[in-house]
């Protein structure tokens, strides 16, 4: 499929954003160990959560999907998988892959899983590493490095583990196999990343220790069923954000956006930028802040994105990226390598996509150096099979000269199925 944008001055509407993703993941997962039916609304039913929901519904659990956004999730209980009588497809999704071997290694039971060409070739030794010294069975390609995984469920061990990446996967992976261990399993990770899972522990009735960024859990404790409504996805409303800042005199009104704060260091990065964006009608619900985000079109400088904001904004470099193309200065972006695991290298596909549109753009192991502004010029740009490359040529295409094509437009379908229906109405408006 391909997604062809135009050159557009004038963005005008309010908006709403779908589901986040994580929280959407973490929903249904929560659900089926939880004891009682939990209620989910603003679900997001995207590509990668519903990869989630099918892993579940092959592991025994009753998921009634009373509309398109809101679930009703019987659940088994911390140890009531059942044996799937398939092997498991995580299709895209690094976050169930992941965080599904945490549980499935501590379930009685014998399980598959694989998912597509992306997710194998993701590092999976992160998880599986761990897990085995918590006495998991594992096994899986390159000694456990990638999927297909095979998973024999055991019983687990808690252990002290310190974690070599800031990553929300890996963490609530081993929270969830604490979770299904005997004793008490202790984590640490250099810089904190996003504590949807933390959260929701809390709203599902466990106790978890939190100091600074050291994490205590206790194996055994049950999950009580929990109503979890979904804010919007910031990584997802954070297209619609650049896209304002950058295309003419545009003014967007996104309502309720999540924002907790370890997923908005695209807010404080933009606002570096110069960007003002404004917050309104501030919530919690379901343990997860939200609010309205008003946008409009600035003029925006250069910053330096490093260190412990990196894990606060990893899913919106790619969307910040094309911010730094129409801003006045160098922008640099380093301590961000994790973005050569991600659905795609990241940092290679922006570099070689943003140049044919010719932007001024140098690689960097860890990042990348953009100079701005640059006049963008229309291309035939490819996703390289990663939404969030996509709908970031997509906003790139909102300032560029020309029509730009974006190639393989199919990957967008992972976290955002309405995303050129809400550009093309932003654009109309
Ligand atoms: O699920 P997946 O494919 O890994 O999704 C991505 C994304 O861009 O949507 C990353 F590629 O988001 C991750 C995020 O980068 C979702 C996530 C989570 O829900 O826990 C955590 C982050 O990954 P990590 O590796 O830092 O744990």
């Amino acid at each position: 499929m391909e997604l062809t944008v135009k050159k557009a001055h004038n963005l005008k509407g309010t908006i709403r954003v779908p589901g986040d993703k994580s929280i959407s993941h973490r929903s249904i997962m929560f659900g089926a160990l939880a004891e009682g039916v939990t209620h989910v609304t603003g679900f997001l039913a995207a590509d990668d959560c519903i990869s989630t929901m099918h892993c579940f519904e092959a592991l025994g659990v009753e998921i009634e999907r009373l509309s398109e956004t809101e679930l009703k999730i019987n659940g088994a209980g911390l140890k009531g998988l059942k044996e799937p009588s398939v092997v498991l497809d995580t299709g895209n999704s690094g976050t169930t892959t992941r965080i599904l071997t945490g549980i499935l290694a501590g379930q009685n039971l014998f399980a598959v899983m694989t998912g597509d060409a992306s997710i194998r070739k993701r590092p999976m030794a992160r998880v599986v590493e761990p897990l085995r010294f918590m006495g998991a069975q594992i096994w899986g390609r390159g000694g456990g490095t990638y999927v297909p995984l095979a998973i024999n469920g055991s019983t687990l061990k808690g252990i002290r583990y310190d974690l070599a990446v800031a990553s929300a996967q890996v963490k609530t992976c081993l929270l969830m196999a604490g979770l299904l261990a005997d004793g008490e399993t202790i984590l640490t990770e250099p810089s904190k990343s996003r504590d949807h899972t933390e959260r929701m522990l809390e709203l599902f009735g466990a106790r978890l220790s939190i100091d600074g960024n050291r994490y205590t859990i206790t194996g055994g404790q049950q999950l009580t069923a929990a109503t979890v409504d979904v804010p919007g996805d910031i990584s997802s409303a954070a297209f619609f954000m650049v896209a304002a800042l950058i295309a003419g005199d545009s003014t967007v009104n996104i309502e309720n956006v999540g924002v907790n704060e370890t997923r908005t260091g695209i807010l404080d990065a933009l606002d570096a930028m110069g960007a003002g964006i404004e917050l309104a009608n501030s919530s919690n619900l379901s343990n997860e802040p939200r609010a309205s985000l008003l946008v409009s079109a600035r003029q925006l400088n250069a910053t330096t994105i490093e260190g412990d904001l990196i894990p606060r904004l990893i899913d919106e470099i790619p969307i910040i990226a094309i911010a730094a193309t129409q801003a006045h200065g160098t922008t640099v972006i380093r301590d961000a390598g994790e973005l050569r695991v991600k659905e795609s290298d990241r940092i290679a596909a922006l570099t070689q996509e943003l140049c044919k549109m010719g932007a001024d753009i140098e690689e960097l192991e860890d990042g990348m150096i953009i100079n701005g502004p640059t006049p963008l010029k229309g291309a035939h740009v490819n996703s390289h099979g990663d939404h969030r490359i996509a709908m970031s040529l997509a906003v790139a295409g909102l300032v560029a000269d020309g029509e730009t094509t974006v190639e393989d437009s199919e990957a967008i379908a992972i976290s955002y199925l309405e995303f050129e229906g809400t550009l093309a109405a932003l654009i109309g408006g």
